[in-house]
């Protein structure tokens, strides 16, 4: 929150209580932001950002989150306990105070500041006015002391239960089903994704786990000693490191601390990920402005005084950032965050700081590693000279007449319909099924762009090399919107993208390479929620006339009761043997058809699955085919 006069703050705070948690449970998606999954899990980052802020003011050293049966979730916290006793403005205990009053956080002692904080910073009380119940323990002065709430509203008032020979505090709760109707259920790989990124960001605090919804336990225990510099080691796993050491800066200037960790790899691509409190800043802000810019000017300042550059010569932001992973992780007071989904920082002082703090960081580690500096220097300048190579190659395709823009015939049968937003293409593996849905397409709004050579691999090549792939060509030629920095969603010329492919190991193969080139040059497609994913029948089952599509096995099965008696069938191998009518009935036709959208829930785990499955080792892929679910689970039905 800016800070306010006086008057201002008065009034805020009246209308809060005014408020009350009844204004939570009718609006919920205004605290929580949904009460889908998204809300759901929300619910559990609000009460453990308490924990994380008790550890990082030094008092707390150890969080578990425990998921018991029900969904029932429980933080427990060896911090000083919450405190209890009586709040002079409400005469209710201060514990009472967190959980009742909206907004009431935990600022009663105002020396330390809130450091974490949820997106939506909206404290314990949201949590309890959204919960079937909610009991807190804490383990203060020798005591033990219990309260419960129900729906918000107090069961009973804060009572002494029993001793206590150490401090602490545990909120257990179980959300509520009237308000998160669509689910109640916690997903383990959001919550261990979350807590590993949590112990990642907040070095030697240990963050455990403990899934209690089965039989048995499963324990998930988090504890990096080593903070972004062990995440950095992590991100670069599965890539080829272009040195050694992991550089690191953490230092402190005006009441800012500022981290960050970096280090070069051989891809092609920056993976450079920001924080600010320990929230995720995708859509960056001062504290990466800053980095970005000391960056450049440190290598560019290192590679001229040591003459590794021509006179001429001069690396731009792109190039020093070409294969870079970094985390940079600043803590802030009074973070003021921007931005469409209020994920970029704004506070201006912050880029000069950061700007700073890193640069002696980062000079200093240059002059004292020559062989690093080199030969991080020496990939920069590979990735400038391929820079200019590229726009060499784009140069000549633009030069080509409009209509032979790529040198060659795109093989696009293009729709009627000139309105994006009624549009489809559909990219096709193959010249036959590419034949099959061009008959069978509607084409006042259906485009049909069949793929015949092989899609390039575009995680092991440099843009130049990308550019002169025929198959990229036509894609970014039909699609309109350019690639990369030229990239612009407004010319998207069609808002449904459909990736057809076989339904067997190189349709899935294709597949991939095609979300890897959407991922790296059209993000944008993605998150807008334009690629989608055909998904054509496996079986065909024929009983004289009558013929079903099954897409499923358990959809065959199905099939197969309700026919009852002899049928024959089908198990297509690929849409080739699909004739045009049926690949219109079943995979095409809008009023029948299931497409998957592809949607980016998180971009750490895309990143590290792309340069799996797509780079160069071939340890982690085989890992990663017996454990496919990861992949599934980015593409949303
Ligand atoms: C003493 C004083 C304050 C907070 C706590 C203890 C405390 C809060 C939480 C929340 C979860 N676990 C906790 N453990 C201890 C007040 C500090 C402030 O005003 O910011």
């Amino acid at each position: 929150m800016s800070k306010m006069d006086n008057t201002k703050q008065y009034d805020a705070s009246n209308i809060q209580i005014l408020e009350g948690l009844e204004a939570v449970r009718k609006r919920p998606g205004m605290y929580i932001g949904s009460t889908g999954p998204r809300g759901l899990h929300h619910l559990v980052w609000e009460i453990v950002d308490n924990s994380i802020d008790e550890a990082l003011a030094g008092f707390a050293t150890h969080i578990e989150i425990e998921l018991l049966k029900d969904d029932i979730v429980s933080v427990t916290d060896n911090g000083r306990g919450m405190p209890i006793d009586i709040h002079p403005k409400t005469g209710r205990s201060a514990l009472e105070t967190i959980f009742t009053v909206l907004h009431a956080g935990g600022k009663f002692d105002s020396s330390s500041y809130k450091v974490s904080g949820g997106l939506h910073g909206v404290g314990a009380s949201v949590v309890n006015a959204l919960s079937e119940w909610l009991n807190v323990k804490v383990r203060r002065n020798g005591k033990l002391y219990e309260q419960e709430y129900r729906r918000g509203k107090v069961e009973y008032d804060i009572r002494e239960i029993g001793e206590a020979n150490d401090t602490g505090s545990c909120v257990t709760f179980k959300a509520d089903s009237e308000i998160f109707k669509e689910t109640t259920v916690y997903d383990i790989e959001v919550l261990r994704n979350r807590i590993q990124q949590l112990a990642f960001l907040n070095k030697n605090i240990r963050i455990t786990l403990t899934d209690s919804r089965g039989d048995e336990p499963v324990v998930y225990s988090y504890h990096y000693e080593g903070g972004i510099v062990e995440y950095v080691d992590f991100l670069n796993k599965n890539k080829n490191r272009i040195h050694q050491g992991i550089i690191y800066c953490e230092k402190e200037a005006e009441g800012i601390t500022v981290e960050v960790a970096m280090q070069y790899n051989d891809s092609y691509n920056a993976n450079i990920y920001s924080f600010a409190n320990n929230i995720h800043t995708h859509e960056g802000g001062t504290h990466e402005e800053g980095f970005r810019m000391t960056l450049t000017r440190i290598i560019n300042k290192y590679a001229l005084e040591n003459k590794m550059l021509k006179n001429d010569e001069n690396l731009l932001g792109e190039d020093t950032r070409e294969g870079l992973t970094a985390i940079i992780s600043i803590k802030h007071p009074d973070p003021q965050f921007e931005g469409q989904t209020k994920t970029k920082l704004g506070n201006t002082e912050v880029r000069r700081i950061t700007s700073q703090l890193f640069a002696e960081v980062f000079e200093r580690y240059l002059l004292e590693h020559p062989q690093e500096a080199k030969q991080i220097v020496d990939k920069c300048i590979l990735a400038s000279r391929a820079r200019l190579a590229a726009k060499r190659a784009r140069e000549a395709t633009r030069r080509k007449s409009p209509l032979d823009q790529l040198g060659f015939a795109s093989k696009l049968a293009d729709c009627r319909s000139k309105d994006p937003a009624k549009s489809e293409m559909y990219i096709v593996e193959g010249d036959s099924a590419g034949g099959s849905a061009k008959q069978g397409r509607e084409s006042e709004f259906q485009a049909i762009l069949p793929l015949r050579g092989k899609v390039l691999n575009v995680e092991k090549a440099r843009l130049d090399k990308v550019l002169a792939n025929k198959e990229i060509l036509s894609m970014i030629q039909a699609i309109g919107t350019g690639i990369g920095e030229e990239f612009n969603i407004d010319n998207a010329r069609y808002h449904k993208i459909v990736i057809m492919t076989d339904a067997d190991v190189d349709g899935e193969h294709i597949r991939i390479l095609l979300l890897t080139f959407f991922y790296r040059y059209m993000k944008p497609l993605i998150e807008k929620g334009y690629i989608y994913i055909a998904q054509p029948p496996l079986f065909k089952i024929q009983q004289g006339k009558r013929i079903e599509y099954a897409y499923s096995e358990d959809q065959l099965k199905q099939v197969l009761d309700s026919i009852g008696g002899k049928c024959q069938i089908q198990r297509y191998k690929g849409l080739g043997e699909m004739n045009a009518e049926q690949l219109w009935e079943t995979t095409m036709d809008p009023s029948v058809r299931t497409l998957l959208r592809v949607s980016l829930d998180d971009a750490f785990d895309c990143d590290q699955i792309f340069s799996m499955l797509m780079g160069e080792e071939v340890e982690p892929r085989k890992n990663f085919i017996a454990e496919n679910a990861v992949y599934a689970s980015n593409i949303d039905a």
